[in-house]
């Protein structure tokens, strides 16, 4: 039965929270509980027991804000001092903002773009989206396996990760109206050993479209029965309920540029509703094998050889 789920997965992937039939999702949920359980996870777990990483005092600081609340911040550099990284991650952003910005202007002119986006959160103009392929010469594949981070994940995920999301976003403003799809209040379907980070490559205020977080509402917190976590389950409550129950408790992140906020997003959160000013960021996403064989699908196809990585790296990798 299990090899069988498999090979639906990834057709299921593509659409699954709007139209896969309540069937298909009770299987679905069923093949991640038994890979949670059983099968996929219990050996990234054992690699983690068997190779705990020793944290510094800062990434210990983070595991342990994740742990109480389901989030925590602080300027990238402080957790990554060397500043060729942040140099060359800089002049990245900077060339995909030059683009996405002339994408744009073609656009409103009635032209043609290249520009990469999803149906469904169409707002979002994305550098890489899905399908694409990433090498070790990517500064942002690079960021989401360089040990200071990859090993908060393990840490806080208690089993060696798998890297499933890497890209950088570029919100433009839209002056106001409705919040559409993750600017509104959601905990994410991916997993439930789940962590993602944001790294804010602008400064970010009220009117840039901040993340926003409910503390502890994450799976193990105080608010995990809210509309709880289920693998698939109905993930956007109905937003006034939500927000007369919880959203005095809730951080609103703005930060300034270089700011790195990590969240375990099966916790509410929402985020890019930017009113006046484009918000641009890039987002990772570590979560668990069986994350990978049931929930979701990686965004990027790794095609370098890897022999230069070390294990927890390879492994977050496969
Ligand atoms: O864009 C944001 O701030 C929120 C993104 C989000 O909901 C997500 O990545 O799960």
């Amino acid at each position: 039965m299990v090899p069988a789920m498999h090979r639906t997965r990834s057709r299921f992937a593509k659409r699954i929270n709007r139209v896969a039939t309540a069937l298909e999702r009770r299987g679905v949920a069923a093949t991640y509980e038994l890979h949670d359980r059983l099968l996929a996870n219990r050996g990234a777990r054992r690699r983690y027991a068997g190779e705990p990483p020793a944290l510094d005092a800062t990434q210990q600081r983070i595991v342990d804000h994740l742990r109480a609340e389901g989030y925590a911040t602080l300027p990238l550099s402080e957790l990554v001092p060397d500043p060729e990284v942040w140099t060359e991650l800089e002049a990245n952003a900077a060339q995909f903002v030059s683009e996405t910005e002339a994408g744009l202007a073609a656009e409103s002119a009635g032209g043609e773009s290249e520009l990469r986006r999803r149906a469904g959160k169409e707002f979002v103009v994305r550098k890489y989206a899905y399908g694409v392929r990433l090498g070790l010469d990517d500064p942002w594949l690079r960021l989401g396996l360089n040990r200071r981070l990859l090993d908060v994940a393990n840490a806080y995920l208690e089993m060696w990760s798998k890297l499933e999301y890497v890209d950088v976003w570029y919100t433009p403003p839209v002056g106001g109206g409705e919040r559409k799809s993750s600017q509104r209040w959601h905990r994410d379907f991916n997993d439930r050993h789940l962590l993602k980070a944001f790294v804010y490559l602008v400064d970010v205020d009220e009117d840039t479209g901040p993340f926003e977080y409910v503390p502890r509402t994450a799976p193990g917190g105080e608010l995990e029965s809210l509309w709880p976590w289920r693998p698939l389950g109905e993930n956007y409550p109905p937003q006034d309920e939500l927000a007369e129950k919880v959203a005095d408790r809730a951080v609103t992140f703005t930060a300034p540029k270089g700011t790195i906020i990590f969240c375990n997003t099966c916790g509410f959160h929402r985020g890019g509703f930017a009113t006046a000013k484009p918000r641009v960021l890039a987002t990772f996403t570590w979560d668990s094998p069986a994350s990978l064989k049931a929930l979701s699908e990686r965004n990027f196809v790794f095609e370098s050889a890897n022999g230069a990585l070390d294990a927890p790296a390879r492994f977050a990798l496969s």
